[in-house]
C-alpha cells in the first residue's frame, strides 16, 4: 500500500513506483486474459509514426519496431472491468490524488520481443487536451506491469519534477501522436530517471510528468497497461458546468455541483 513517503514523492517528483500492488495470482489472471485479448482482438503495428523516429532509432529499425496497442480491455474481459475497483489501486489513487476518482481510460501498451517500439518524450496531457482542469492537475496515470520490465525491455523513464512546469507545447498532427520536439527534448539532452519494474508493480505518474521509454530488446514481451483516473470534479475546459461530465466512479461518491441544474 502507498506510504506517506510515497505520497510525498508523488507530489514532489511527479511519479512513484509501488511494488507488488498486484499479487502473483492477480497478475497471472490479468496477464492470461490479456494474452487472449491480444490473440483474438489485437493488431500489431510499428507503434507511433512520425519523424521523431529518425532521432530515436537507427537505420532500418525506424520501420521495423513492433507494438500492440489496445483500448478498453474491459470490453472483452470482465477481469479487466473489475480492475477499476481493485482495492490496492483505488486506495492508492485516493491517497495520491483525491477521495473521489473518476475513471478516464484503460490502454494496453505492449512491446513484443526483439524490437518492441520506443516512445518519444511526452506528457500524457496533450492526448486529452480538453481534459485540462481549471484548477489543479489531479489526473493520474497508473502503469500496471503485467511482465517484468528490466532496463533492456524498454522500461519507463521520467523527468522528475517536470509536472511542476505545467503543460508544454507538443508536436501534433495526423502524421504522429503528440510528442515533445526532439531538438529540445531528447534522452541525449535531458536527464531522466529509469524505473525498472517487476510484474505486479505499478508506476503512478502525473499526466504532466514528462516520460519516454526505449526499445524492448529482450526475447520477452513487455506488456504494460495504463489506467487514467482524475478527480471527479475535473471537467473539460469550457464545458458548460450545467452539463454532466460523468464516467465510472472508481472510488468515493460524486456529489452534484452547486452550479449544476437542479434535479426535480
Ligand atoms: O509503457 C511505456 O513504455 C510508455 C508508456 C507511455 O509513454 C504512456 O503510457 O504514455
Amino acid at each position: 500500500m502507498v506510504t506517506p513517503e510515497q505520497v510525498q514523492q508523488y507530489r514532489e517528483e511527479g511519479y512513484v513506483k509501488v511494488e507488488g500492488l498486484f499479487s502473483p495470482d492477480e497478475v497471472g489472471e490479468l496477464g492470461s486474459e490479456m494474452v487472449r485479448i491480444i490473440n483474438e482482438w489485437g493488431q500489431e503495428t510499428i507503434g507511433w509514426h512520425g519523424p521523431w523516429r529518425e532521432r530515436y532509432l537507427k537505420g532500418e529499425e525506424q520501420q521495423t519496431t513492433k507494438a500492440v496497442f489496445l483500448h478498453n480491455p474491459q470490453h472483452y474481459s470482465a477481469t479487466w472491468g473489475r480492475i477499476l475497483f481493485h482495492e490496492g489501486l483505488t486506495s492508492s489513487i485516493t491517497k495520491l490524488v483525491s477521495p473521489t476518482m473518476q475513471w478516464h481510460h484503460t490502454v494496453l501498451h505492449a512491446k513484443p520481443p526483439t524490437l518492441g517500439t520506443p516512445f518519444p518524450m511526452h506528457q500524457d496531457y496533450p492526448f486529452y487536451p480538453h481534459q485540462y482542469p481549471h484548477e489543479g492537475a489531479d489526473f493520474i496515470d497508473c502503469l500496471v506491469h503485467l511482465d517484468d520490465a528490466p532496463a533492456e525491455s524498454g522500461c519507463l523513464h521520467v523527468v522528475p519534477k517536470s509536472h511542476l512546469g505545467g503543460p508544454l507545447e507538443h508536436i501534433t498532427g495526423s502524421h504522429t501522436a503528440p510528442h515533445l520536439p526532439p531538438d529540445d527534448y531528447h534522452p541525449d539532452k535531458i536527464e531522466t530517471v529509469e524505473i525498472p519494474a517487476k510484474a505486479g508493480d505499478v508506476i503512478f505518474f502525473s499526466y504532466l510528468t514528462i516520460h519516454w521509454s526505449d526499445c524492448n530488446r529482450t526475447g520477452d514481451w513487455r506488456k504494460g497497461v495504463r489506467i487514467g483516473f482524475h478527480d471527479a470534479e475535473m471537467r473539460p475546459v469550457g464545458k458548460d458546468p450545467a452539463e454532466a461530465y460523468n464516467n465510472t466512479i472508481a472510488t468515493g461518491f460524486k456529489s452534484k455541483p452547486e452550479s449544476a441544474a437542479t434535479a426535480s
